[in-house]
């Protein structure tokens, strides 16, 4: 299959990120989508393509107007007022605060967001678009009748939701890609969330929906990020009842009680009968990932590409998290190579 890739994910380059109480070096690098690329070229996947230019448009159906805005402007906001360090927000709106805009960019930032460890640098914005732009090359591909295609976005997007950022996600890719087929003419799409978080932007901007399904297997939100969603009683609400599907799972889960859920999804996915799936591919559920708790192993990889190609529908794979940026080259991979082998 196509892969979409576009160098400009390295503009969004944090030093330091807040985690578990200290500013330590982030994760979430560029490193990450280069070694997806890397393995990508040595396995011969297929080629490697730049995104086209889609414009604001798509972002626009998917997210507020003023948050679109909010995120353009907010390096510049943050160095106009003195810093030249990445900006982070250190104050939110939780219960009988007043949730409303402020005028100062340290009041923005925290209005626009949902958690500490997500800095915005000078190329944030810039990174943010190009990765949507992957994201709907790749999904354009697929209208256009491939069987599959590959966005390696970076930065990732499940955790964005219409008007926050959070999880070192600002633009949600899957959610854009979700709606650009939609409008493109498709009567249903499923989103297919196997990163070990829980996609709780994607969740809540399809949430009262009936023609995006949601189907995401995550960390149980009692005691894994991003705490607040992510429960198997969230099923959707008015008419999107029914069509959000969660699978929270514990600490130390491994392949045979994750690949039974993820059999589960699938079904629920096939009895949805989607146009298309885009699938939220996260490989931070890998054993050695460095902030998670699951415990596949390389080999299961492939099987998960495997069972997702027997769901005989058009796929966009985009790229989420995963952390281990040692082997992030060949879980991701083996997920693709596993779903050409079954198609
Ligand atoms: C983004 B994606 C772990 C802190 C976690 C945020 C994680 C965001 C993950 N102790 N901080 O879903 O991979
Ligand atoms: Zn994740």
């Amino acid at each position: 299959m196509k892969t979409v890739y576009s160098e400009d994910h390295r503009l969004h380059a944090a030093r330091m990120e807040l985690i578990e109480g200290t500013l330590k070096p982030a994760v979430e690098k560029p490193e990450r989508a280069e070694i997806v690329l890397a393995r990508i070229r040595e396995t011969g996947l297929g080629p490697v393509e730049p995104p086209r230019e889609f414009g604001t448009e798509p972002l626009g159906r998917v997210h507020d107007a003023r948050y679109l805005a909010f995120l353009e402007r907010a390096w510049e906001m943050w160095t106009a007022s003195g810093r030249d360090y990445e900006a982070l927000p250190l104050v939110w709106a939780i219960r009988g605060l007043r949730a409303v805009e402020p005028e100062a960019i340290d009041g923005k930032l925290s209005y626009f967001s949902m958690d500490a460890g997500t800095p915005i640098t000078a190329g944030t914005w810039a990174a943010a678009r190009a990765s949507a732009n992957v994201a709907l090359t790749a999904t354009a591909m697929v209208r256009d009748g491939a069987r599959a295609a590959f966005g390696l976005c970076r930065p990732p997007g499940h955790h964005a939701a219409a008007d926050y950022y959070g999880g070192y996600c600002f633009l949600n890719n899957a959610a854009i890609a979700a709606q650009w087929l939609r409008d493109q003419g498709a009567a249903r799409v499923s989103v297919l969330d196997v990163d070990y978080h829980h996609g709780n932007g994607t969740q809540a901007i399809f949430y009262e929906r009936a023609d995006v399904q949601f189907v995401s297997l995550h960390g149980d939100p009692r005691t894994e990020y991003p705490f607040f969603l992510g429960y198997a009683d969230e099923t959707g609400a008015g008419a999107g009842e029914g069509y959000t599907i969660n699978y929270p799972m514990p600490f130390g889960t491994t392949y045979d009680v994750w690949g039974a859920a993820l059999d589960d999804a699938c079904g629920k996915v096939a009895g949805y009968a989607p146009d298309a799936v885009v699938v939220s591919l996260g490989v931070d559920t890998f054993e050695r990932d460095p902030i998670s708790h699951f415990k596949l192993t390389t080999p299961d990889f492939l099987q998960i590409g495997r069972r997702i190609a027997r769901l005989g529908r058009p796929t966009v794979f985009l790229m989420e998290g995963g952390y281990a940026v040692e082997e992030i080259g060949i879980n991701t991979v083996n997920v693709l190579t596993g779903f050409e082998e079954e198609a």
